[in-house]
């Protein structure tokens, strides 16, 4: 197994974009509970993200949703963000929670409606311009809740007619990225459920058009990090939305529920050459702190996937190869849980002081008094918004 100094360089090139969502109060269709000091628009959430990153230097970018995070002057919020040390990064859109998109949005069986989306789409590609964001991400709720209730098939042909005329108007240093989810808000078909029809929608358009994988957005026991390495095989893997699930799409912290797919996931990533920065994937969160405290729990999931990239870089590939190549099983098997079973935090520890970073990035957020600091200047906090 490499020893810990030879996989810091590549340790080093792993970036998290934060969620913009993440930091606004959140919740259950039961209930959303407030917490003290939550921001009151996108400059407090900007400013609460830069939290994670300062005290972990693993989240330079932040994500936005729109209309959540709509304001009046982008370039300021850009500026804003320089300011405090870290970059805006993906839009998402919202075509999920106006009336007219209660049959749905870029697939819906009427041309005004599609184009009501098409044209946020749109607008959040101007919005892209102001804020130098190279990602449009599209996650779309269209679907339809019982048999016969739609033509499931013109949707996919309507589907790509409203992808393609988004595709258009993109940069060309820009990417379409559309996210998959098998089910919820619709509950019969969705009209795209999986990476397969987001992989045909996407390859239909062109190289800057590709999918994101969110890993709650799958059936139980679905063997994601083949998802993964099938992807990046075809050159389609644009990026993640991490997050942990018990049941369904939960967006608890990362590597809460199962530590070990998180790392097997990353063994494909790394396999694939998903971490070198020029391969285009994009690792992103994608999580709600509906009854912990939001900054800690971003800082927690950045540590998470940080630790979990620690140990799959420490996963001996020549040996694995060679026991996979003599057919060995059990010592291919016994090679992949040795590196899984090797506790790096120490190791982790003493690297981020010798980057001038905090040893234990929990406690330092903990002591720096911020959370007080907002809870006294801030009042009267903003939803998340629906169902992130
Ligand atoms: C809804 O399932 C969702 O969680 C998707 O994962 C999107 O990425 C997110 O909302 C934000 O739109
Ligand atoms: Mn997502
Ligand atoms: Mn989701």
């Amino acid at each position: 197994m490499p020893q810990f100094s030879e996989i810091t360089t590549d340790l080093a090139q792993l970036a998290i974009e934060l969620p913009s969502w993440a930091f606004g109060n959140s919740g259950t269709r039961f209930r959303v509970f407030g917490q003290p000091g939550v921001p009151r628009d996108p400059f407090e959430k900007i400013a609460d993200a830069a939290q994670v990153h300062r005290h972990t230097g693993l989240a330079p970018s932040v994500a936005l949703h729109i209309p959540w995070d709509r304001v009046d002057d982008f370039d300021r919020l850009r500026a804003h963000a320089a300011d405090l040390g870290v970059a805006l990064g993906t839009i998402n859109s919202n075509t999920f929670q106006d009336d007219a998109y209660m049959l749905g949005s870029l697939a819906h069986h009427d041309p005004k409606v599609r184009q009501q989306a098409i044209d946020h789409h749109f607008a959040c590609i101007d919005i892209m311009g102001a804020t130098g964001s190279r990602d449009l991400k599209i996650w779309l709720a269209d679907g339809s809740n019982y048999p016969g209730q739609a033509d499931i098939r013109s949707r996919q042909d309507w589907l790509a007619e409203s992808l393609a005329t988004i595709y258009e108007r993109i940069g060309d240093d820009q990417r379409l990225v559309l996210e998959y989810k098998f089910f919820e808000p619709a509950f019969y078909h969705t009209d795209v459920p999986d990476w397969g029809t987001a992989f045909a929608q996407v390859q239909a358009l062109g190289d800057r058009a590709v999918v994101c994988l969110d890993t709650g957005h799958h059936a139980p026991g679905t063997n994601i990090e083949f998802i993964v390495a099938q992807l990046l095989r075809l050159r389609k893997l644009g990026s993640f939305d991490f997050n942990s699930r018990f049941y369904a799409d939960d967006d608890l912290i990362v590597g809460a529920a199962d530590p070990f797919q998180l790392y097997r996931i990353m063994v494909e990533v790394i396999r694939g050459g998903g971490l070198d920065p020029t391969s285009g994937v994009a690792f992103m969160l994608d999580q709600c702190h509906n009854i912990e405290a939001k900054i800690p729990g971003q800082i927690r999931s950045v540590l998470n996937v940080q630790e979990m990239t620690a140990r799959a870089l420490l996963l001996d590939r020549d040996a694995l190869a060679a026991a996979q190549q003599s057919g060995d099983v059990l010592a291919a098997n016994e090679i992949m849980m040795d590196a899984f079973y090797t506790d790096v935090r120490g190791a982790l520890a003493a690297w981020r002081s010798s980057r001038g970073l905090p040893e234990d990035p929990m406690a330092a957020y903990a002591a720096s008094g911020y959370a007080d600091q907002i809870a006294q200047a801030r009042q009267g906090g903003a939803q998340a918004g629906w169902g992130a």
